[in-house]
């Protein structure tokens, strides 16, 4: 099983839809294995954020990444990576399809509502950097059957 990042941006925050979000995971079928409010400091934003520093519009990003706390999420399943990068849409909400996160609830590049890990191993990288080892909870989830076929797990 993978465990992927996602960040409740202040985009979610503000607009009081981190519930609607969250419920679109559970639905979903995946497990919510951590989940925490947090105000982010420069030096987190500065290495999640460390393929753009260098960007003209970076400190435009960074003062709306501060702008409140956020919400952060390690979700656990199959695949979780590419499939919450799917259920998450394109960056830009505007041209984000119908159905997705971004595609539903954004009309903007950067209030783009969510973050989610790119790669299995950004993932890896992104929930140390956002979660210390005991707040990644390790639960069975009784809706297993339910939610995969045996050789699937
Ligand atoms: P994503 O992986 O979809 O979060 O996209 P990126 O890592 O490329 O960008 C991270 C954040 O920077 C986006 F959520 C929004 C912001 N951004 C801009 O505001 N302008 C840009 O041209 C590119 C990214």
């Amino acid at each position: 099983m993978q465990v992927t990042l996602v960040i409740l941006k202040p985009s979610a925050v503000q607009r009081g839809i981190l519930g609607e979000i969250i419920s679109r995971f559970e639905k979903k079928g995946i497990q919510i294995a951590g989940i925490k409010m947090m105000q982010l400091t420069d030096e987190t934003l500065e290495a999640h954020y460390a393929h753009l520093t260098e960007k003209p519009f970076y400190s435009r990003i960074k003062n709306s990444m501060q702008a409140s706390p956020v919400v952060v999420l390690a979700l656990k399943g199959l695949d979780v990576v590419n499939v919450v990068r799917k259920l998450s849409g394109v960056t830009n909400g505007r041209e984000a399809q119908p159905g997705t996160i971004r595609g539903d609830y954004s009309m903007s590049v950067q209030e783009n509502i969510v973050h989610a890990s790119d790669s299995p191993e950004t993932a890896e990288a992104e929930i140390k950097r956002f979660f210390t080892e005991g707040e990644i909870f390790n639960y069975t989830p009784y809706l297993n059957p339910y939610l995969y076929a045996n050789d699937e797990l």
